[in-house]
C-alpha cells in the first residue's frame, strides 16, 4: 500500500497490508492476550495508559509532523490535537477505577443482588484520519482500560500515526497482544469483521458504517458507529454579526472543514446577513494557506484526492441552480490536493451543498426571516451530530436547539467536542456513543449476579 502525501501527492512510503489470513492470525493472537490483560490489576493497566500519555507529550513535535506529513493538516492543528490529548486520556484514568465497581442494588428479602462490569473482549477499532489521535483514543484507551484487547486499524490515510500509537503503548506498558494494529485499506477493514472479534468501534463515512453495520449483524457482534454530519449553524435576528460571522468560518474552515463536526451549513437571519456575510468572508479571506509544514498556515491541502471530485460537483450544482459564489470555486492549480476556500450564498435545499456531507473548504450559506424557518432547515437532514445558534439570548437558543434532532447542541460556539460529554449521531450520523461516563461503560457488559447466602 503506497503512502502519499497530500501537500504534492508524492509517494511518502509504502507498507504491507495485511492479508485475511494475517488479520485472522491477529485476532487469534489478540484473543490470547486479552484474557491476559483482563487479569493486569487496573492499577497496572492504568500506570500503562499514564506512561502512553507521557510518552505521546513528550514526542508531539515528531508525532504531529507524521501527521502533518500523511493527511496534510496544517501542523499548528496537528500539534493543537496532541496537546489537546493528555485532558482527554487524563478523564478517562480518572472515571476508569467508578466504571468497573460492583454495584449492590437490592437486597430482595435475603438475596442480594448485584451487578458486575466485564470487558467486552476483543475490539476491532476502524478509525478515520481526519483526527486520528482523538477518533482513535476515544475508542482504545477506555476499551484498553477496561480490560479489552484492540485490534486497531487506522486509515490507510493515517497508518504511520496508527503504527506510532502501536509503539507507544507497547513501550509504555500495554501487551504486543493487547493492541495489535492491522494495517491496509476496505478490504483489510472487511476482513477485520469477519475475523474473531467481539464489538466493532467504527470511526468513517455513512456508506461505509452501513457494511460495517450488516457485517456485525450477521455475526450479532456490538456495533458502534462515529459517522459525519451535515452540521447546521443558526445565526439568529440578536446575534453578534461580527462575532458569529468569525466564530462560524472558523467552525467551517477549520481543519479545511474534515471535522465530523465541522459547520456544514449556515442560516443567517435576513436583519444582520449583510454584516454577517461580510464578517464571515473576511475571516476567510485573513485565513494563511500554503504549506502545512509551515506553523503559520492555517489552510492546507485536502486528506484524499477524492474528495476534489465531491466539492467540484457540490460547487457546480450550487451554481447551476442560482446560489452566489462569493469565493473561491475550484480546486488550486498546484501538486497534491488542494481546492481553494469556497463560500457560496443564497443556497436552498435542492443543492447538495446543502444536503451532503462536504467535508472540505466550501460552505453554503442561506439567508431565514425566522426561527421557525431555521429550525425547519436545520432539521431537513438525514443526519443529527451537532447543531449551533447564536444568539444572545440563551432561553431562544434553548427552545430552538431542543426542537432540533441532532447528538450535540452548541450555544454560541460550534465544532467543540469535550471529554465529559457524550459524543453521539443520530440517524445517518451514528450508532452509540463515546467519550463521557457513558463512553467509558461502552466497552464493559454487565453480568447480573443473584446472591443468596445459605
Ligand atoms: O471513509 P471510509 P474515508 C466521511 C467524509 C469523507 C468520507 C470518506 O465525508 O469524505 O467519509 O472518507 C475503513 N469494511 N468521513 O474514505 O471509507 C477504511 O479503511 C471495513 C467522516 O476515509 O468510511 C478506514 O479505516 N472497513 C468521518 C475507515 O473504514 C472499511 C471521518 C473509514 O473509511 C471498509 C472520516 C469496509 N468495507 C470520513 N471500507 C467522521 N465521522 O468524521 C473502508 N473501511
Amino acid at each position: 500500500m503506497k503512502l502519499r502525501g497530500p501537500a504534492d501527492g508524492r509517494v511518502l512510503t509504502a507498507l504491507d497490508e495485511d492479508s485475511p489470513a494475517e488479520v485472522r492470525a491477529k485476532a487469534a493472537a489478540a484473543r490470547r492476550g486479552q484474557a491476559r490483560w483482563a487479569a493486569v490489576p487496573l492499577a497496572r493497566r492504568k500506570a500503562a495508559l499514564a506512561r502512553f500519555a507521557a510518552l505521546v507529550a513528550e514526542d508531539r513535535e515528531l508525532l504531529a509532523a507524521v501527521l502533518t506529513r500523511e493527511t496534510g493538516k496544517p501542523l499548528s492543528q496537528s500539534l493543537g490535537e496532541l496537546n489537546a490529548l493528555g485532558g482527554r486520556l487524563r478523564f478517562f484514568l480518572d472515571h476508569a477505577a467508578a466504571a468497573l465497581r460492583i454495584e449492590r442494588v437490592r437486597d430482595a428479602g435475603g438475596t442480594f443482588e448485584e451487578i458486575s462490569h466485564e470487558p467486552l473482549g476483543v475490539v476491532a477499532n476502524i478509525s478515520a484520519w481526519n483526527y486520528p489521535w482523538f477518533v482513535g483514543t476515544n475508542v482504545f484507551v477506555p476499551a484498553l482500560l477496561m480490560g479489552n484487547a484492540v485490534l486497531y486499524k487506522p486509515s490507510e490515510h493515517a497508518a504511520l500515526t496508527g503504527l506510532a500509537i502501536a509503539l507507544l503503548l507497547w513501550k509504555a506498558g500495554v501487551p504486543r497482544d493487547a493492541f495489535i494494529p492491522v494495517i491496509g485499506a476496505g478490504k483489510t477493514g472487511a476482513a477485520l469483521l469477519e475475523a474473531d472479534v467481539d464489538a466493532v468501534f467504527f470511526t468513517g463515512s455513512h456508506a461505509t458504517g452501513l457494511r460495517v453495520a450488516a457485517a456485525a449483524a450477521r455475526r450479532l457482534i456490538k456495533v458502534q458507529l462515529e459517522l459525519g454530519g451535515k452540521d447546521p449553524a443558526y445565526a439568529a435576528a440578536d446575534a453578534a454579526p461580527a462575532k458569529a460571522g468569525a466564530a462560524l468560518a472558523e467552525g467551517a474552515f477549520y481543519n479545511n472543514g474534515q471535522s465530523c463536526c465541522a459547520v456544514e451549513r449556515i442560516y443567517v437571519h435576513a436583519r444582520i446577513y449583510d454584516r454577517f456575510i461580510a464578517a464571515f468572508l473576511a475571516a476567510v479571506k485573513g485565513y494563511a494557506l500554503g504549506d502545512p509544514m509551515d506553523k503559520g498556515t492555517f489552510l492546507g491541502p485536502l486528506a484524499r484526492e477524492e474528495q476534489l471530485t465531491v466539492l467540484a460537483a457540490q460547487v457546480k450544482d450550487a451554481r447551476r441552480k442560482g446560489a452566489r459564489l462569493l469565493l473561491g470555486g475550484g480546486r488550486l492549480a498546484r501538486p497534491g490536493y488542494w481546492f481553494a476556500p469556497t463560500v457560496l450564498d443564497r443556497c436552498d435545499h435542492s443543492m447538495s451543498v446543502m444536503r451532503e456531507e462536504s467535508f472540505g473548504p466550501v460552505i453554503g450559506i442561506m439567508k431565514v426571516s425566522s426561527d421557525e424557518e431555521a429550525v425547519r432547515l436545520m432539521n431537513d437532514t438525514e443526519y443529527g451530530l451537532t447543531a449551533a445558534v447564536y444568539s444572545k439570548s440563551r432561553e431562544r437558543a434553548r427552545r430552538i436547539l431542543s426542537r432540533v434532532d441532532s447528538g450535540s447542541a452548541y450555544w454560541n460556539c460550534c465544532d467543540r467536542v469535550s471529554p465529559y460529554l457524550p459524543w453521539s449521531g443520530r440517524r445517518h450520523s451514528g450508532l452509540g456513543l463515546t467519550l463521557s461516563k457513558a463512553g467509558i461503560t461502552a466497552f464493559l457488559r454487565p453480568k447480573a449476579w443473584h446472591l443468596r447466602p445459605g
